[in-house]
């Protein structure tokens, strides 16, 4: 059974005030809160068994490692995976974009072409231009209607021997929009050999993923959007490509044979972990994966749907409201703007005076609001411990909001 007051008990930091008012915590795309047995296994590890992995023959360093390593079992689990081998820590979805475009460069030359959408945070569109700066390849951009939707006649035109790498979010952070990543994965495959990347930021913490179904080459989304400590990350790359590209950084635990002449590199996953890892975070990541686990993963997301459809229903009540995307298909946010209100910090800013927690700006998506012709949007995002009450205050928070501000 769903037991929302239970799930709402394991998160202590829900259970505050905020400028005087009961928190409402709505920035769940940008982190989302930690509960109690993630912040239990952070602290046992830190309180039990601190020591270093893959190095010491002594007892906590066995420990320590093989925490971590069950760890990883449990997200090649989550992910359905092949092998754990191919499950790699990183700190976070931009880290793992960047190691992905690094980790490419020898494989790509003057005007191969990099696809990416219209729809991207800036972390899947920087690391691709300077892919482009160092190699010469170029970038093109898949467009969207004023509905959000991704315009996929563009990948007909345009995928060809030349495209050497796609990468697209499964979720759209700014909007909540879930592209049609299977269409984008089977077009690509139909017409080209080109490396497939999937930005799973925003939809890791939502909904089942199975990178084996999606046959995508690489997978990547960051753990603390996904109830487990920030500095933690997973890279999700098939084995087979995993072997052939180069590691992004050297140093301890990522060679074979180190001489001055000549290093080799370890196996997977290794070859991609140089350096001491967040083992602690790790560690928690997993404690993490149990969490949802522990609610099921459909019920999660027939929660986080029904609030969605509730807020939109709230929002939209309010004369002058504006939801970006509202026609497509969405998961976990809700963008807007107030007709009239040309700051969205602005109506955050009264929003938090209530005490509710939302992201205003660009969310780092500048292309989206350019596109808009917009500086920015109030963004509601859920998670699984939000409530139909919080969704009450904030559309009355904001109903407040208007009348201070028109
Ligand atoms: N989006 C948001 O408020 P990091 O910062 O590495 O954990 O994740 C980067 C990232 C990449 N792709 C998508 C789709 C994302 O949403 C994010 C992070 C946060 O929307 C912080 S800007």
């Amino acid at each position: 059974m769903f037991d929302l007051q239970y799930i709402r008990s394991q998160f202590p930091i829900l259970n505050q005030q905020v400028n005087g008012k009961p928190l409402v915590y709505l920035d769940n795309a940008a982190t989302s809160q930690k509960p109690i047995s993630v912040l239990d296994s952070w602290q046992k590890y830190y309180t039990e068994i601190n020591a270093n992995v893959h190095r010491g023959i002594h007892t906590l360093s066995q420990l320590a490692t093989e925490e971590m390593e069950l760890s990883r079992r449990k997200i090649q689990k989550f992910i359905n995976a092949k092998n754990d081998s191919e499950v790699i820590f990183t700190k976070g979805t931009t880290e793992g974009i960047n190691l992905i475009a690094y980790s490419l460069t020898n494989l790509i030359k003057e005007n191969d072409e990099i696809i990416i959408s219209y729809l991207e945070h800036h972390s899947n569109i920087v690391p691709w231009q300077m892919l482009c700066e160092r190699t010469g390849a170029k970038l093109k951009v898949i467009p969207m209607d004023e509905n959000g939707i991704l315009q996929l006649d563009f990948l007909d035109e345009n995928l060809s021997e030349k495209t050497k790498i796609v990468s697209v979010n499964q979720v759209s952070n700014a909007l909540g929009i879930v592209n049609p990543i299977e269409e984008i994965i089977a077009k690509t495959r139909a017409k080209s050999d080109a490396f497939i990347v999937i930005d799973g930021a925003q939809s890791a913490p939502h909904f089942k993923i199975d990178v084996q179904k999606m046959d995508c080459d690489f997978f990547v989304f960051s753990g603390h959007k996904l109830y487990a400590p920030m500095g933690t990350g997973i890279l999700y790359g098939k084995e087979d490509v995993l072997n052939k590209i180069q590691p992004f950084h050297g140093g301890g635990e990522m060679i074979a044979t180190c001489s001055f002449e000549k290093t080799t590199y370890a196996d997977l996953p290794f070859k991609f972990e140089a350096g001491t890892p967040n083992v602690g975070g790790n560690i928690a990541l997993g404690a993490a994966i149990d969490f949802i686990e522990n609610i099921g993963q459909e019920q999660l997301q027939n929660h986080e749907n029904a609030l969605l459809d509730y807020a939109q229903k709230r929002l939209l009540e309010i004369e002058g409201l504006k939801i970006y995307g509202e026609k497509a298909h969405r998961t976990g946010v809700v963008s807007f703007n107030l007709e009239g209100v040309g700051i969205s910090s602005d109506v955050g800013m009264i929003l938090d005076k209530l005490g509710i927690a939302v992201r205003t700006g660009h969310h780092c998506t500048q292309p989206i609001m350019n596109f808009f012709d917009i500086a920015g949007t109030v963004r509601a995002s859920f998670a699984v411990y939000n409530t139909f009450e919080e969704i009450d205050i904030l559309a009355e928070g904001v109903k407040k909001a208007q009348r201070m501000l028109s």
